[in-house]
């Protein structure tokens, strides 16, 4: 078993504790002391660096959200000087005002060395070729990965997002063992790839794929494992927390929270009550070493479970399960909550759907209608109207099973819908446009 810093990923969870204690401690007291923004949340919540006597009492302190940071544009609550910032990173602001991330060299040396670890979970390391496909530049994908495989003693290979024919070309030349970028950017590779008549599978050296940054499914994985020949890991993370930090091991059991790093709490989304171990609720992650932007308890928005038991792998820290998609991605349709996630949990287990498609959603006088466009495997497409007819009945009552409300859905050619080379965008909400 590889470990890259065995001493704090083997340490015991009673000691790790011991640790993040004292982290937490020093981090509120220095922040009470020298940001009016944290003294000022932490006077309004009538709590003082005094209470925090004990791990559990992290409990007392307030909340951080993303608005506190679109509130603060660009670095108001910056706890670093100008001139500590070697970095920035800035996010898309697709779902509002921008944010500004901020990083001291010991910030970039701690999200490196997280990576590092978990790169080394996987078993990558010296010798092994990492294309890193997430996108280069202010989003904090390309750069993030880029110095984790570096510090492992990987060779980079940092062809960024796009020109995906010279990618392929890139893999095969270069002999490729591991690729970094979103599922769904791999599934787009992959048929790009079949296209060229390459088979990602015989003809190519990958064996690996770090897939994040977007929610997916066991079944995606499956699919693409199965497909492409490798083994597919989840990656996780958020720009303000650092940029992707957090992988699966080799177990493939929910990505390692290392816990010297961060502090991860699961919690009721309506209520901000912690919840236990197994219980699925909002991820909420406190960065104990951060310098520029530290964030404590981060109500990062995304849901999901902790499993705090020692994985196979010998790791002591906590592991969160797959996330299951954003509080805010929910759809509410005639009144039934419905995730995303849900709807490519089920189209995954039907063998004559492909790995793509779409969600609409419309409002028809007070009614929500829901329209899944579904592309079939080229397989089961098919001339005959009776055969369509028989699939689309057949996925529209699993659906409906699976989501307790009628849906509508569509069978579309497979390579029709569209592609994308970042996050994807799966839901058409025409309700909010
Ligand atoms: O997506 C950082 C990242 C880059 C992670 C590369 C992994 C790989 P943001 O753009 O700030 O940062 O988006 C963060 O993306 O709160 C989740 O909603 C979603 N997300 C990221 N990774 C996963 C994942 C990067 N593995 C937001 N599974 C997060 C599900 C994910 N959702």
């Amino acid at each position: 078993m590889q470990y890259w810093d065995p001493r704090v990923e083997e340490m015991p969870a009673a000691d790790l504790r011991k640790v993040q204690y004292k982290l937490l401690k020093s981090l509120v007291c220095r922040l009470y002391s020298f940001s009016p923004f944290y003294h000022d949340r932490m006077k309004e919540q009538k709590v003082h660096p005094d209470d925090i006597r004990e791990l559990s009492d992290i409990g007392k302190l307030p909340f951080m959200f993303k608005r506190d940071l679109r509130d603060n544009y660009p670095n108001r609550i910056f706890t670093a000087s100008q001139d500590e910032l070697v970095r920035y990173h800035v996010s898309s602001g697709t779902t509002g005002k921008p944010t500004v991330v901020g990083y001291t060299q010991r910030d970039l040396d701690l999200w490196t060395s997280s990576l590092a670890r978990a790169l080394t979970s996987i078993g990558l390391g010296r010798g092994d070729v990492i294309q890193v496909s997430y996108g280069y530049g202010l989003f904090t994908g390309g750069l993030g990965v880029h110095y984790g495989a570096e510090r492992i003693g990987a060779t980079v290979l940092p062809t960024s997002v796009g020109n995906t024919e010279r990618q392929i070309e890139l893999m095969q030349d270069l002999n490729v063992t591991a690729i970094a970028c979103t599922p769904s950017y791999l599934l787009h590779i992959g048929e790009v790839a079949e296209k060229m008549g390459f088979d990602i599978k015989k003809d190519s050296c990958l064996k690996t794929g770090i897939l994040g940054a977007e929610p997916w499914t066991e079944g995606m994985r499956t699919r693409i494992e199965n497909w492409l020949g490798i083994k597919a890991y989840d990656i996780y993370g958020t720009s303000e927390l650092s940029g992707p930090m957090f992988t699966e091991c080799a177990q493939q059991t929910g990505f390692h929270i290392w816990s010297d790093i961060a502090y991860a709490e699961i919690i009721d989304p309506k209520t901000g009550e912690a919840l236990e171990a197994g219980e699925k609720g909002e991820l909420t992650i406190t960065m104990l070493q951060k310098e520029a932007l530290p964030m404590i308890r981060y109500r990062i928005g995304d849901i999901a479970s902790i499993d705090e038991d020692v994985c196979p792998c010998g790791r002591t820290s906590p592991r969160i399960n797959r996330i299951q998609g954003r509080v805010d991605d929910m759809l509410i349709i005639r009144g039934i909550n419905v995730f995303p996630s849900q709807v490519e949990y089920t189209l995954m287990s039907i063998p004559e759907v492909g790995q793509h498609f779409q969600i609409v959603v419309e409002r028809s006088g007070a009614l929500d209608d829901m329209l899944i466009r579904v592309e079939l495997t080229k397989k089961s497409f098919s001339d005959k109207i009776t055969d369509l007819m028989k699939i689309r009945q057949s996925v529209e009552h699993r659906l409906r099973n699976a989501l307790s409300v009628a849906v509508d859905v569509e069978l579309v050619e497979p390579g029709s819908l569209p592609r994308f080379e970042g996050k994807s965008k799966k839901v058409i909400d025409k309700r909010v446009l």
